[in-house]
């Protein structure tokens, strides 16, 4: 099991700390299964402050 810290790096590709609407959809969008909507939900659902990014605060809070 990997931790919340090593999926956040895996995500937030550019390393700025933060995981934009763009990087949490394409890593997402790697499993055939979910459609750009339900990305866009969970992009939406795991930004608690609506800053337009996910910290890894929220994304500790989305996986938990
Ligand atoms: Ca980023
Ligand atoms: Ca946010």
């Amino acid at each position: 099991m990997r931790s919340a810290r090593e999926q956040f790096d895996e995500i937030d590709t550019d390393h700025n700390g933060y995981i934009s609407p763009d990087e949490l959809k394409t890593y997402l969008m790697q499993n055939p299964k979910v459609s750009e909507a339900n990305a866009k939900a969970t992009i939406q659902y795991a930004d608690e402050n609506s800053d337009g990014r996910i910290s890894f605060e929220e994304f500790s809070d989305l996986i938990r």
